[in-house]
């Protein structure tokens, strides 16, 4: 190895230079000062840089990597949030200011019956975060059983076609638990390697369970990636149903519930891809052909929209039918959301039945 003495000498006092602090331990001295004055910032919460990308570094097949243990990193760390969420969402992060508006959902278009038999299941889903309190990784037993008592307790609000009953995940046999996973209902049972990296299973399955309607048709998770998730799922395609369902009973657990929200990022979440609206609109659709043709991702791509299988994020499809979802949640409205996956499927099924 040839090694220039002189430029190496010059690198290494550029190095030592940085740091005019006599009493700097030889780490802080070499790293490469920006790369240190990243490391060194903490939120009150105590959480660093490190924290937020371990998934990334632990699974370097990530598509994102980035997590928030707590609702600062996003104003803290904006030096690897904001290039993400700009790179993910398609923003400008600068000029980004968080929009709402639920809009009204007899406004969505109708699928044409001719696509009726294509369209399995329709769930629309936000995520939010309680006010006050941490994401999951750095919530204590306590904190997250508080979390869970609040939201039992705005529970009681919800009547009619919402009323329902809360299931602790920890007091469920297994083969009720893996019941309602198989049918959609229910979260899966700590298996994400990506959430698991980044501290999301602390404490599992205290405190975690399942709010559902008599119909199943309205549930909310509580403690699992996020606080709350919010749910809205039938069977078929009627759209309009799904997302006025989803309105009213946000509308309701808000009468109590008080969740994180920034006046850039929107309602704050753990994972970074949902901040915003929270909202991820999907349909569970046949599309074998199109699926078979490996066209499929790039024409997701194209049309803003994301394939996942028939068993939610990182499993795979069955019998040609896929999860296809709105793949963005911030910079624009819940409804437009909605409404432009609607848009989305008609283009990918004009596109299946033009196949031959
Ligand atoms: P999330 O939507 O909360 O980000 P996942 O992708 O893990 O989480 O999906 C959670 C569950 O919801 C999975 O069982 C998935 O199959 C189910 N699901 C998603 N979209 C639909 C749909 N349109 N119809 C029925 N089930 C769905
Ligand atoms: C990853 O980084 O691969 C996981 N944490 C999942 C990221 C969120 N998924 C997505 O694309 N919406």
């Amino acid at each position: 190895v040839i090694v220039n003495k002189k430029k190496t000498q010059a690198f290494l006092n550029k190095q030592a230079l940085k740091s005019k602090n006599s009493k700097a331990s030889l780490t802080q001295k070499y790293l490469p000062k920006d790369v240190w004055l990243w490391l060194q910032k903490t939120t009150k919460y105590g959480t660093t840089m490190v924290d937020c990308v371990k998934s990334a570094v632990e699974n370097p097949n990530s598509s994102v990597g980035l997590y928030a243990p707590d609702p600062d990193c996003y104003d803290t760390f904006p030096e690897i949030f904001w290039p993400v969420i700009s790179d993910y969402h398609k923003v400008d992060v600068y000029s980004l200011k968080s929009i709402h508006d639920f809009g009204n959902p007899n406004d969505l278009p109708d699928f044409d019956s001719k696509y009726a038999d294509s369209i399995v299941s329709s769930r629309i889903r936000v995520g939010r975060t309680l006010d006050g309190f941490p994401m999951g990784p750095k919530l204590s037993r306590e904190t997250r059983e508080e979390i869970k008592d609040l939201m039992i307790e705005s529970f009681r609000n919800l009547q009619g076609e919402l009323y329902g009953d809360f299931f602790e995940l920890s007091e469920m046999s297994y083969k009720e638990r893996d019941s309602l996973i198989e049918s959609h209902y229910l979260f899966a049972d700590a298996d994400d390697k990506y959430l698991k990296s980044a501290g999301g299973y602390s404490d599992w399955p205290l405190n975690r369970g399942i709010f559902m309607n008599r119909k199943k048709t309205f549930v909310v998770w509580l403690n699992e990636e996020d606080h709350v998730r919010i749910i809205s799922i039938q069977q078929g395609s009627n759209i309009k149903q799904v997302y006025s369902r989803l309105v009213k009973g946000i509308n309701i657990i808000e009468q109590k519930a008080k969740f994180a929200h920034h006046d850039k990022f929107g309602y704050l979440t753990f994972c970074p891809t949902n901040i915003g609206t929270g909202l991820r609109a999907s349909v569970h659709v046949k599309l074998p052909k199109l699926g078979a043709s490996g066209k499929l991702k790039q024409l997701c791509e194209s049309l803003n929209l994301q394939p996942r299988g028939v068993h939610g994020e990182n499993s795979e499809s069955e019998g040609g039918v896929y999860d296809i979802s709105n793949k963005v949640r911030i910079g624009k409205t819940e409804f437009d959301l909605v409404n432009s996956m609607c848009l989305g499927i008609k283009k990918l099924l004009d596109e299946e039945f033009a196949m031959k």
